[in-house]
């Protein structure tokens, strides 16, 4: 248990440097049973509590807003043997991704989600997320890697589902309810995770495009002739230059670029032909970079990785994750800056994301005092083409009052219904998810 002040501010700020508050101590336990001994002692005397992983959240889910006893997982850190049969294996919620992958791979399997900020994410606050990143689009995102997993509930009691069936028909599925319930609903301690094929020959292509329409053209193509296909990330000249003037990186191509596409694929043996093979089909396209050696698809990832790290060094950004249907994309990406400008004229568009998924984050720099009216007006923007105000960074403290957009009032309803029947007194993670 940490009580100093100076010890606790690192758990009391969040990564963004948008969320802070104080917090009554840390408490720092090693087991299930320690978690449990916790979260019974706070719920016998109405204390709330906030559960915290690496720390790497950015919508202000795990850090407290005042006065909550901070949880912090990260001592939870076994990690299983690979269960070769079952193609799964069992880690500690405090187990880093960057970790898992070391892990996994020293056992000749691979993890199916990846995601920058994989040395300090942990698996247990990327479940309680949902979270997604770079390969939604060939694994899916880090529901579909969950088979089970050991929960502390409210009153301190624990459900413990880390079987690993793969298929279990015995009524309402309490893992997946937790995962995505972002602390609100039980204390992931443990997950029972799926593993994939350790795919070790990549090829990665950086495409300078005329339009996102050509991006958005273009994944029907990837999906139907390149099963290899394992990411597609979208991103444009602002966030580059910022990539570039962050990390002192060289210009990816000589003239401007109106929308770049980077596309990754993965196989047992080179894929490079096949992505090369569509590379020079495709519309629109402007100017090409390949790598194959492990050090220049490091390089042209960089360009799309060093988003968020380039976004924060400028400030604290007004941070929005949204999907859209794929097809609408293009026109949001066009209409973007308009509307944020209309608000906030002096401000700064970052976009990027996973096109694939019509997964777009919309970074505004210099916002000024204009935050929530350029949340709103973006949200709008959003809302009015059918999509959603959080695609995979969650809703935590930062959108419960644009929750309203994306899901109605019988499933608000429905939503409140569960979580007073799972924590009755409001002590797991409050305000996160409802105002
Ligand atoms: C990513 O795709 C993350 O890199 C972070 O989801 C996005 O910083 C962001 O807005
Ligand atoms: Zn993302």
């Amino acid at each position: 248990m940490l009580v100093d002040p100076d010890v606790l501010s690192s758990y009391e700020h969040d990564w963004t440097g948008r969320f802070s508050g104080r917090s009554s101590c840390v408490v720092r336990p090693a087991d299930t049973a320690q978690v449990a001994a916790v979260v019974r002692a706070c719920a016998a005397v109405g204390t709330p509590l906030v559960t915290q992983g690496g720390n790497t959240g950015l919508v202000g889910g795990g850090v407290p807003s005042g006065g909550e006893v901070v949880l912090s997982l990260r001592r939870l850190t076994d990690l299983g043997e690979v269960d070769r049969a079952a193609g799964q294996l069992s880690a500690g919620a405090g187990v880093t991704l960057a970790d898992l992958q070391r892990h996994v791979r020293a056992a000749g399997v691979e993890f199916g989600v990846d995601l920058a900020a994989r040395d300090s994410a942990t698996v247990g606050g990327m479940a309680a997320t949902n979270a997604g990143g770079i390969r939604v689009l060939r694994y899916g995102s880090m529901r579909a890697q969950v088979l089970g997993a050991e929960a502390v509930l409210a009153d301190g009691s624990v459900v413990s589902r880390m079987g690993g069936l793969t298929k279990d028909g015995t009524g309402y599925d309490l893992v997946q309810l937790l995962i995505g319930s972002e602390g609100t609903l039980g204390v992931v301690t443990a997950l029972r995770l799926k593993v994939v094929p350790l795919l070790r020959s990549s090829c990665v292509a950086l495409l300078a495009l005329e339009s996102t329409q050509a991006a958005v053209d273009l994944l029907p193509v990837l999906r139907e002739r390149l099963p290899q296909l394992a990411a597609a990330e979208l991103f444009y000249e602002l966030g580059v230059s910022l990539v570039r003037r962050h990390a002192g990186l060289p210009a990816p191509f000589d003239a401007h670029v109106p929308a770049y596409l980077l596309l990754e694929c993965l196989d047992r043996s080179d894929p490079s032909e096949a992505l090369l093979d569509l590379v020079g089909e495709a519309q629109g396209l402007l100017d090409a970079r390949v790598a194959t050696d492990a050090a220049s698809v490091r390089a042209l990832w960089a360009y799309r990785e060093a988003h968020t790290e380039a976004i924060n060094a400028e400030g604290v950004p007004v941070k929005l994750d949204v999907s859209v249907p794929t097809a609408t994309l293009p026109g949001l990406v066009e209409q973007l800056p308009e509307v944020v400008a209309a608000v906030s004229p002096a401000a700064r568009t970052v976009l990027f994301g996973h096109v694939n998924e019509g997964n777009l984050h919309v970074n505004v720099l210099d916002a000024g005092e204009e935050h929530d009216a350029v949340t709103e007006a973006v949200l709008q923007a959003v809302a009015s083409r059918g999509g959603s105000i959080s695609s995979e960074h969650g809703v935590g403290r930062a959108k419960p009052a644009w929750l309203h957009l994306s899901r109605s009032q019988t499933e608000l309803a429905a939503m409140r219904a569960v979580k007073g029947a799972l924590d009755p007194q409001g002590i797991l993670n409050p305000g996160v998810i409802f105002a």
